[in-house]
């Protein structure tokens, strides 16, 4: 088994088991018939169709709440037949329901008397490829593209159609193709007839594509000397584009845009303000229904005290001045996905802009696809955060229930490439999973989802299941005590983001340079984001900066985010907080240990080719979470001069050993 069937192991080909009828003929009802006539037993009498059907509508059933995407399967009396329907407002709503009602078979439960209903909470829920035009993947780890722009639009690979199927069954419902570094030419006549294929093909399976949108793009192709927002000619040039895609892609999705940050273009080279970028690209897909994705990741050399300030700092004055099918995508954390940030002060912070959150599924810096760590616990540590403000937390941020907003967003950077398995591992499926369902439920928690997860994956059984779940649940917090715990952030080597680097203060910009991020010497460790430092705590709402500004109320997973403190200081165990962080290096590498003892011990349970990949790949990680500890270990104690406590095992080399392990070809990152 090599991974390719996902969660969804009911063989797409299989031959009908029984006739799914249905009510109204759309692509889309056709597709949900199909996959449930596979699945469910012979001689069922079940039925697909929307609420318009005049049938169904008399069986008067609570359709209103459903909106648009919600969905009800529940066994009705159908033309004097028992039947069980399956249906939504929408023939998507239906699909979805085909989907709620595959995964209820697959963790147990049985069809006959079925009754599921779910309407998602969020409206968009999308993917972001950070594919390249040549193929590659920025930061993709699972080989290159996905979409072979080279045979688009002529060939329309079998692959698309599965990758739609699997994201309609986890809900998610758009996909941007391209990267957010992009270039100017996805928005040529040759790449747009590309990405209308892939629309043609995703369309049945209710997801909509867009495209990121690089700002100069009308210097580059439209020859203007600008891309100043407020000229009117760059503002005409935009709406013709936006005109000539809706001609190709009726149902485009719209753009999703990086501006000013890492050397993007944007509308700051002009003096005019993100709003005014945003607001004249949603200007130039509003007719059609389009909407603008704009990122809060800015990041240029403004702010040297605290990269961590810069997002709040540029977006919150602005906040009531976006137009209304304008959408602000925020990373979780204030700084670049590293294993563990606080949640980002701008959730909460913008009340009058509908905020989307951006996860990245891709684990940029969380040991690529080798290393296992789920990331539902991640998701749900950010979204289940109280902002401050009542009661209100992340996720009713972002599913508008805070702030009753009509438009509201999660996306995920995807880790999908060519690789059989899709992500690079069986257990990096899981990331892709766990976003897709918390997308649709941000209040959905990590454990539910791995376990739903695991039986679809792997089967049933009830060891194997078991195993895998208790390996994923503790994933990502081993990653978090390798790589540094206790809200120590960005050590990593340079570049590629892979491996040790705490030691690396050359690089130009300070904030490129780990020893900005830690600030360790002899006496203390940790940044001082309170009022003697950069005062990044005051970002937060009142009730969350006042937490966070005391050491002493700061949750010690965070604490050296927002706190320099002494290595002597003493913590809740007992111990000091170097005694502390070296135990937490210990504890992530046990944790590698002990998956690989569950791993083994379901070895007959589990198909060979799945099993021995994950076996392999959690030894390279027990082997590099050793590297992360003995490295980060010889560097903290050539700062703080101090010894290791009794029974700790030495760093098997010395620092300059350590030092001396770079390398440079790494997937996913050029340069
Ligand atoms: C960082 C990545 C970089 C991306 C950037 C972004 O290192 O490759 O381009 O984020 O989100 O995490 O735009």
């Amino acid at each position: 088994d090599d991974g390719y069937r996902l969660w969804l192991r009911a063989p797409a080909a299989a031959p009908a088991a029984t006739t799914v009828a249905i009510r109204g003929d759309t692509a889309t009802l056709r597709l949900a018939a199909a996959e449930l006539s596979r699945v469910l037993p012979a001689g069922m009498t079940v039925m697909v169709a929307t609420a318009a059907d005049p049938g169904v509508a008399a069986l008067r059933l609570p359709f209103a709440p459903l909106g648009d995407e919600g969905y009800l399967v529940r066994p009705v009396t159908l033309d004097g037949r028992p039947t069980l329907l399956v249906a939504g407002n929408s023939d998507r709503g239906a699909l979805y329901g085909a989907f709620a009602l595959l995964r209820h078979l697959a963790t147990g439960g049985t069809a006959a008397k079925a009754t599921l209903t779910s309407t998602p909470k969020v409206k968009l829920r999308v993917l972001n490829h950070w594919d390249n035009l040549d193929g590659t993947v920025e930061r993709g780890y699972a080989g290159v593209s996905l979409w072979d722009w080279w045979t688009l639009p002529d060939l329309k690979d079998p692959r698309y159609t599965d990758y739609a199927r699997a994201n309609a069954s986890i809900g998610i419902n758009g996909t941007v193709l391209n990267n957010v570094n992009a270039k100017a030419d996805s928005l040529t006549p040759r790449y747009i007839a590309k990405a209308a294929a892939l629309a043609d093909v995703f369309r049945p399976w209710g997801i909509k594509v867009y495209l990121s949108a690089r700002f100069s793009a009308p210097i580059e192709l439209g020859g203007l000397k600008t891309a100043d927002p407020r000229d009117p000619q760059v503002a005409a040039w935009w709406k013709a584009k936006a005109d000539e895609i809706y001609r190709a892609i009726p149902d485009f999705g719209g753009f999703l845009v990086k501006a000013n940050s890492e050397g993007q273009p944007g509308p700051r080279d002009y003096g005019a303000s993100h709003a005014d970028g945003a607001n004249m690209l949603a200007a130039a897909v509003k007719p059609h229904g389009g909407i603008v994705l704009w990122r809060a990741f800015v990041y240029a050399e403004t702010d040297p005290e605290d990269r961590a300030k810069q997002a709040y700092t540029e977006f919150k004055p602005l906040d009531g001045s976006f137009a209304d099918n304008v959408l602000v995508q925020v990373k979780n954390g204030a700084i670049d996905f590293q294993p563990r940030e606080p949640f980002h002060p701008l959730f909460g912070a913008m009340p009058k802009t509908p905020l989307v959150m951006e996860f990245q599924i891709t684990k940029e810096y969380l040991g690529f696809a080798t290393h296992l760590a789920y990331l539902g616990p991640l998701f749900e540590e950010v979204l289940s955060a109280k902002t401050g403000r009542g009661d209100e937390t992340v996720a009713s941020v972002v599913d508008g229930s805070s702030e009753r907003h009509r438009l509201t967003g999660m996306a995920g950077v995807a880790n999908i490439g060519r690789d059989r398995d899709w992500s690079g591992s069986t257990f990096n499926q899981a990331n892709w999973y766990a976003f897709g369902r918390m997308a649709w439920d941000p209040t959905l928690k990590a454990e539910p989802i791995a376990r739903e997860w695991a039986q679809q994956t792997f089967g049933t059984d009830r060891r194997v299941v078991d195993t895998a779940v208790a390996m994923m649940m503790g994933s990502r917090e081993a990653v978090v005590d390798y790589t540094g715990a206790l809200g120590l952030a960005h050590l990593m080597a340079t570049g590629h983001h892979y491996g040790p680097g705490p030691w690396v203060a050359d690089l130009k910009r300070p904030e490129w340079n780990p020893v900005y991020y830690h600030k360790a010497d002899r006496a203390g460790i940790g940044f001082d984001r309170t009022k003697t430092g950069s005062d990044a705590v005051a970002q937060y709402a009142p009730p969350v900066a006042k937490r966070f500004a005391d050491p002493k109320t700061t949750p010690e997973r965070d604490l050296l985010w927002f706190h320099h403190v002494g290595w002597d200081r003493k913590m809740a165990s007992g111990r000091t907080l170097w005694e502390d962080l070296v135990a937490h290096y210990d504890r992530g590498v046990t944790y590698v240990g002990d998956m690989r003892r569950q791993w083994d011990g379901v070895r007959a349970q589990v198909d060979a080719e799945r099993w021995q990949k994950t076996a392999t790949y959690l030894a390279v990680q027990e082997r590099e979470a050793r590297w992360w500890r003995d490295a980060s270990l010889a560097y903290w104690m050539s700062v703080n001069g101090r010894a290791l406590p009794a029974g700790v095992a030495p760093p098997a080399h010395d620092l300059a050993w350590y030092k001396a392990q770079s390398f440079r070809y790494v997937p996913g990152h050029h340069d």
